[in-house]
């Protein structure tokens, strides 16, 4: 390895070492870069890897509101304005208990590379909440959105940091945040968020984006190998938003998800989910108790297995892990890659530990895809609906989607094209993060140092 590269992560791992999913993060990118900084001395010399290390901005926030009963909780917020150099920072906020400034970061760390890769002018952010939305009406999620953005509204806006939603934010949230935004503004500001609802200028084919662009993406990793999606079947893990766009899109295209796993274990559905009544009935049953997929089972009378996640089974062709951070260790990598099944796309942020991920990638018989690069069509639509706030017209679904695809098949192309160039072969791995790295790079050596 590069001896820069390798002392700017050996330093992020002694200064984060309460942060362990932002160290992973940063090693994992970092680790593609060597022969790109082998080539740029002046990197080094701008000491460029470790500036891109540390947020620009970062902060946190106390967000205090009062339950249906009328008692007081006090949660912390957080913003991470990780990297400006290419644009408005841009990224999601999560609500999740398990929420922290190591979670924060690694998402910051992760849009920056994501966000560059789409093309559009957009920097990298996250934001969130140790809220836990579980079993909270929908008027206490007013009054902690309320209080969320009374906290936040000023330090972002349309050219300044433009968040989203991402675990826990979906748009029942982003309604409320805006409601409030537009309140103690005093102005219709509506870039300043994206995943609006389509009467206050959100974007159609918002809410399906990342689902969609998934699979435009797979479509092309399968188009470089020679087949098609017809046909194929897929297990995924989690069924949220994303998961629910790659079954619906899978169906459309002739291809079916036939497993799918949840907090509680995984649904086993031969046929797969490949009718619009079970498309519904996924969006039901969340709707109702989102820990527990079981139900499903019961209503179609297919397999469930409690407890136990999908990686492993050898009747589908492609698995795409849609469901959160480090789903994907060791073990069931390695159950992965006995299965014999070619394709590993991952879909959520950081689906695969990095032990984990670098055993995929060795296995000559498999073909990994990153998921910063999968994923980057949900922020890649918010970058349209941002373009459409600001002249203030709505695109047709169709233009929307269009684009959508066109920007997947781009994302492949250039990370495959970066592989290609510094000697990985077809690795998407190195490639997107080596053509993610490069125009925030670019932009950084031309704003001097800061
Ligand atoms: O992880 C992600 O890319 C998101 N949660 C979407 C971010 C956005 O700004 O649309």
């Amino acid at each position: 390895m590069n001896a820069y590269v390798e002392s700017v992560i050996a330093n992020v791992k002694a200064k984060h070492s309460s942060e362990p999913e932002f160290v992973q993060t940063v090693e994992e990118v970092f680790s593609s870069l060597s022969p790109v900084v082998d080539q740029h001395p002046e990197y080094e010399k701008a000491d460029l890897l470790n500036r891109m290390t540390e947020p620009e901005r970062m902060f946190t926030f106390r967000v205090v509101w009062t339950d249906d009963e009328g008692k007081v909780h006090t949660n912390r917020g957080w913003r991470c304005q990780f990297n400006g150099a290419i644009g408005p920072y841009k990224g999601g906020i999560r609500f999740q208990k398990n929420v922290y400034e190591g979670i924060i970061k690694f998402l910051g760390f992760e849009q920056t590379f994501k966000n560059s890769l789409t093309g559009l002018p957009m920097g990298g952010a996250k934001g969130g909440s140790d809220f836990d939305p579980a079993g909270k009406s929908d008027a206490e999620v007013m009054r902690f959105c309320q209080s969320f953005m009374t906290a936040l509204y000023r330090y972002i806006g349309p050219d300044c940091d433009v968040p989203a939603g991402d675990m826990g934010v979906g748009g029942r949230e982003i309604g409320y945040l805006y409601g409030q935004y537009r309140r103690l503004k005093g102005v219709f500001e509506n870039g300043v968020l994206t995943g609006k609802g389509l009467s206050f200028g959100g974007s159609l084919i918002r809410p399906e984006a990342t689902g969609y662009g998934a699979v435009y993406y797979l479509l092309e990793v399968l188009k470089h190998e020679g087949e098609t999606i017809e046909g194929k079947r897929i297990a995924i893990s989690g069924y949220g938003n994303v998961g629910w766009g790659i079954m619906k899109k899978a169906k459309e295209l002739g291809a079916k998800v036939t497993y799918f796993a949840g907090p509680d274990g995984y649904i086993h559905d031969p046929e797969g989910v490949n009718t619009d009544e079970k498309l519904n009935y996924i969006l039901e049953m969340r709707a109702k108790d989102p820990m527990h997929c079981k139900p499903y089972a019961e209503k179609f009378g297919c397999e469930f297995v409690e407890g136990q996640k999908c990686w492993g089974v050898k009747d589908v062709d492609i698995y795409m892990p849609a469901a959160t951070q480090n789903d994907v260790k060791m073990e069931s990598a390695e159950k992965i890659a006995a299965s014999g099944v070619k394709y590993y796309i991952e879909v959520a942020n950081m689906p695969t530990t990095n032990d984990a991920l670098n055993f995929l990638r060795s296995q000559k018989h498999m073909i990994v895809a990153p998921s910063k690069a999968v994923n980057a069509g949900g922020v890649g639509v918010s970058g349209l609906e941002m373009s459409q706030n600001s002249e203030r017209i709505s695109w047709s679904a169709e233009e929307v989607d269009a684009m959508l695809k066109k920007m997947m098949k781009n994302i492949h192309d250039v990370s495959a094209e970066a592989a290609e160039r510094y000697g990985f072969g077809y690795d998407l791995v190195a490639g997107a993060n080596i053509a993610g790295f490069q125009k925030v790079a670019d932009a950084m050596m031309a704003q001097g140092l800061f």
